[in-house]
């Protein structure tokens, strides 16, 4: 009777072990991890998750200032502190996205990817300037950032809207 008890004792130990050992060279396991981050991004894709921005996060137009005239065409200066830019696409960066430029207040909807539009510029290569034409008069600027699928983040980061007066 005793030597049977040993060896169970023995066997389930011996069992336990190699549970443990397996786990540590799964050989599939980065496999597993990318399967799990693809599924992710699917999944954020269709349902338009929003992605997190880290607190602190900031987006803001360095040129032209608010008020200022200028001449068209008008060379606008993004900055970003706290974050990123990389380009459209980059689904695996965490805490990056690019910059959107909405021309005179259009009205967009937050909770899903932002629309192309002559009033909705996608900077999706990564540009951190862009010229702009605009007719003469008073106009407004403000920097939307978008993760890769062009959805504004949660917490949104966004710049002031600056109004600038076009010569
Ligand atoms: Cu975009």
């Amino acid at each position: 009777m005793k030597p049977t008890l040993v060896t169970l004792c023995l066997l389930s130990a011996t069992l336990a072990g190699s549970a443990v050992a397996a786990e540590k060279t799964d050989k599939y396991a980065d496999y597993k991890a990318m399967a799990k981050q693809q599924a992710g991004n699917y999944a954020a894709e269709k349902l338009n998750l929003p992605t997190a921005s880290p607190a602190g996060a900031k987006v803001y137009i360095i040129s032209p200032k608010a008020g200022e005239t200028v001449t068209s065409p008008v060379t606008v200066v993004f900055g970003l502190s706290g974050m990123g830019v990389a380009p459209a696409g980059i689904k695996d960066v965490q805490n990056t996205g690019h910059h959107h430029l909405l021309i005179d207040s259009p009205t967009v909807d937050y909770a899903v990817p932002l629309p192309m539009t002559d009033q909705v510029k996608h900077f999706g290569a990564g540009q951190t300037e862009t010229s702009l034409a605009l007719k003469p008069g008073t106009h407004t600027l403000q920097l939307v950032l978008g993760d890769w699928k062009h959805q504004p983040f949660n917490p949104n980061v966004q710049s002031e809207a600056i109004t600038i007066t076009v010569k």
